[in-house]
């Protein structure tokens, strides 16, 4: 049983985490996904949870003293606990970090707002022996908050589990087109269903010609040219 649990001040951008393959994932008791609101948090009457940021400039900067609260009282009695601060200046998400991730017992996302989250509870949690801290992008590029990359993280690492997939054949397949583990570059061949013809165009001739060598050689030399292209552009 893998454990996820979230924080963030919207927690309600955070509900397709419980629909379709994550929903029957919860069902089964594969994982269990846990919303925490950060404003349950606040004490003050406006329920506060940013400030002007020290050295100026502009935005706001989230408060620590809400997260360092929420994340004792989600990690209160665990003993080993992954906390995922979502930024556009962490280390880049990838296939391999999910396979990681899908290894561990619980994985606590930090899902902030504004121009992000004041350095220290990172800092603070990265000294707790019970404690990994991972700063995390998604990609090269500046989202409104950290809901979204960690809707995607938690997806990506949720599938790899055993009994998530309805059909453990597909990850399988993808398992064997991960070239070489450092460079975890996917590579898939072109799929297709029927009809045969459709608005005129055809299934290559060699999928339906039932020759599984001929159609083993086809797709993998698809699959390399799809990577050389990768290259290219
Ligand atoms: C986030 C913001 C920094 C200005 C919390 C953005 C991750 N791959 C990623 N792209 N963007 C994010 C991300 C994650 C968390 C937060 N912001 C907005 N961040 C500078 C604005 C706030």
């Amino acid at each position: 049983m893998l454990r996820f649990d979230l924080i963030s001040i919207f927690p309600e951008y955070l509900a397709p985490l419980k629909l379709s393959l994550l929903g029957k994932a919860i069902e089964k008791g594969l994982i269990s996904i846990n919303i925490h609101d950060l404003r349950d948090q606040t004490k003050d009457v406006h329920h506060s949870v940013d400030d002007t940021p020290y050295g100026g400039g502009a935005g706001m900067v989230m408060s620590p003293a809400p997260w360092g609260d929420a994340i004792d009282q989600i990690s209160s009695d665990s003993d080993q606990i992954d906390l995922i601060i979502l930024t556009p200046a962490g280390k880049k998400f990838d296939q391999k970090m999910a396979s990681y991730f899908a290894h561990r017992r619980q994985l606590l996302f930090a899902c902030g707002r504004y121009e992000g989250i004041d350095a220290r509870v990172g800092q603070y949690y990265a000294g707790k022996s019970n404690f990994k801290v991972h700063e995390i992008s998604i990609g090269d590029y500046v989202l409104g908050g950290g809901e979204v990359a960690a809707m995607v993280i938690i997806e990506a690492t949720a599938r790899l589990l055993p009994g998530v997939l309805g059909n453990p054949e597909s990850l399988k397949e993808e398992s064997h087109s991960i070239i070489g583990s450092s460079e975890d570059l996917l590579v898939e061949y072109p799929n297709f269903t029927k009809p045969a013809v459709w608005r005129g165009l055809e299934v290559p001739e060699v999928l339906l010609s039932g020759n599984h060598g001929a159609i083993a050689k086809w797709r993998k030399e698809q699959a390399e040219r799809r990577t050389d292209q990768l290259g290219k552009e």
